[in-house]
């Protein structure tokens, strides 16, 4: 390519990301960092993934939910990290792969999802893989009218085996801070005192959808 198409090609490139920071650096007043974020509450794709368990409900998928395609999606601490071996019940997809792999003092955090207000539900697959005294502890990150992130712990998973955890009601009194009765929230889990495996995270965002 000609040195002068080259160069303004990159030109285009810098004013293109000039403009994605300046967008991202300007969120409505008093938005937090998990508003600011959130996924597109009408861009969300649903499905069944627990109907073999008697859970009707209509789930959406968290953002890389599946690890299939690494963490990236997730902010991580510690040693978190994708491992090979996908939950054996292939909710989401046949032929998948991956997992999350979370030794003890190791977490992972969603990004940031939209939500109604009315008490969404966490589900996901989880597996002990040591620390018989041991916890994975989930927590419910949101924010208030001021944009300050607040954690509630919402559940945690004591199970041995690959299985569904139990739905995980976000008890947190959330604010409408997007239009339509709907907010932002993200989702941590923490190993405690052992290591534990985690896959296809799902969030009903209306109860009973
Ligand atoms: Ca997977």
């Amino acid at each position: 390519m000609p040195r002068q198409f080259r160069f303004a090609r990159r030109t285009l490139v810098l004013a293109a990301s000039a403009a994605a920071a300046i967008a991202v650096a300007a969120p409505s007043a008093h938005a937090g960092v998990l508003v600011a974020s959130a996924t597109n509450c009408d861009d969300q794709s649903f499905s069944q993934p627990f109907t073999p368990w008697l859970d009707p409900a209509s789930y959406v998928l968290a953002p890389g939910g599946t690890f299939e395609d690494g963490a990236s999606s997730f902010d991580v601490t510690g040693d978190a990290a994708t491992v090979a071996g996908n939950e054996p019940f292939y909710v989401h997809g046949a032929g998948e792969s991956t997992s999350l792999r979370l030794p003890s003092g190791s977490s992972a955090t969603t990004a940031s999802m939209c939500v109604g207000i009315e008490h969404p539900t966490l589900r996901f697959f989880a597996r002990r893989d040591s620390g018989v005294i041991s916890t994975l502890k989930v927590e419910v990150l949101f924010e208030d009218a001021l944009g300050s992130v607040h954690a509630v712990t919402i559940g945690s998973v004591v199970s041995g085996g690959w299985a569904p955890t139990v739905q995980m009601p976000v008890v947190a009194n959330l604010l409408p801070l997007l239009p339509g009765d709907r907010t932002a929230v993200a989702f941590r889990f923490t190993a405690n005192g052992g290591t534990y495996r985690i896959d296809d995270v799902y969030v009903d965002p209306w109860r009973g959808h």
